[in-house]
């Protein structure tokens, strides 16, 4: 059951005609994809995400980091979009809704939604270490978790085939951040779905909102280093939220 709706905020996304949301791994939390900071399951559980995904570790144990990559891959491919992200779609019939994400799935491309950027990259762009050439190859994705597994090889060069993800300390993709930015400058709502504001410099796009004038409401069922920055905090899940939201602005 939805929380009650905010009437101002009813009347902020009724109102509204260029929507740029902000997603995060809460968006997905209900489709069954972990969020990025919960406790990981299974083989991972010893495993510090933010560890894994870095460039070191990949240079350590390539075999480890694709193994943990094919896992989500895998765990990606057997799920489906949430109401949430069914939400957003059906939000685009009838206003610009434009959808700047730190998450690597395709999930809201698969509710039907454009995606405008994706800030840290998507799982399924793989391509070579090296070489940087897209690979667009067979790669295989055990259908059970395992604790490592060989990239596949490039066949220019026969370097390591890798995730197309921004690692910590990589920069993101060309553009991507730029595109947020604009999207969140021009826009006259920002809503951030699921995320804990914690990584850089994706998280300085509410503020970027903020600073410019740009009504922002947070949609968390927790409190983030977000919540103090934003104009209406909506204390509710994605998949509960937004088709709630978007009955009662369908009405209003
Ligand atoms: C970079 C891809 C230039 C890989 C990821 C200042 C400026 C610039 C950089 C930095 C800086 N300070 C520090 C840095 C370095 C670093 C950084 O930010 N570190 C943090 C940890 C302090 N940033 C970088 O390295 C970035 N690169 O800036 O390049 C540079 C380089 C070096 C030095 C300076 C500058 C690159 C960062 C990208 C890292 N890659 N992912 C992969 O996925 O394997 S980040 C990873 O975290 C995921 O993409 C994830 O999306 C992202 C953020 O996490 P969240 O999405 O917020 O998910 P989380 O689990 O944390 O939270 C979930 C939230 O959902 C919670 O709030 C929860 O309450 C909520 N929730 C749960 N259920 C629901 C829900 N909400 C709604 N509904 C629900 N049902």
């Amino acid at each position: 059951m939805a929380a009650p709706l905010n009437p101002a905020l009813v009347e902020l996304a009724a109102a509204a005609r260029r929507v740029t949301v902000l997603s995060g791994a809460g968006m997905s939390a209900e489709s069954g994809v972990p969020t990025f900071r919960a406790a990981q399951s299974g083989l991972w559980e010893r495993f510090d995400p933010t560890m894994l995904a870095t460039p070191q570790a990949w240079e350590a144990d390539p075999e480890l980091v694709w193994a943990w990559y094919a896992w989500r891959i895998n765990l990606v491919r057997g799920v489906e979009p949430n109401a949430g992200h069914r939400a957003l779609a059906r939000w685009a019939e009838r206003t610009q809704v434009r959808i700047a994400t730190q998450n690597v799935d395709d999930l809201h491309e698969r509710a039907g939604s454009d995606v405008l950027a994706h800030l840290h990259g998507s799982l399924t762009a793989l391509r070579c270490a090296d070489c940087e050439r897209p690979f667009d190859g067979p790669v295989e994705i055990p259908a059970e978790p395992v604790e490592r597994l060989a990239p596949a090889a490039c066949p220019a060069c026969d370097g390591r085939v890798r995730p197309g993800v921004v690692w910590f300390g990589e920069m993101l993709p060309q553009g991507a951040f730029d595109a947020a930015a604009d999207a969140v400058f021009d826009a006259d709502l920002v809503l951030v779905v699921g995320t804990s504001g914690l990584v850089y410099p994706a998280a300085s796009l509410p503020d970027l909102a903020r600073g410019h004038g740009v009504p922002v409401v947070e949609l968390n069922p927790e409190d983030t280093p977000v919540s103090e920055r934003v104009d209406i905090v909506w204390r509710d899940t994605a998949a509960r939220g937004l088709p709630a939201l978007l009955a009662a602005i369908a009405v209003a």
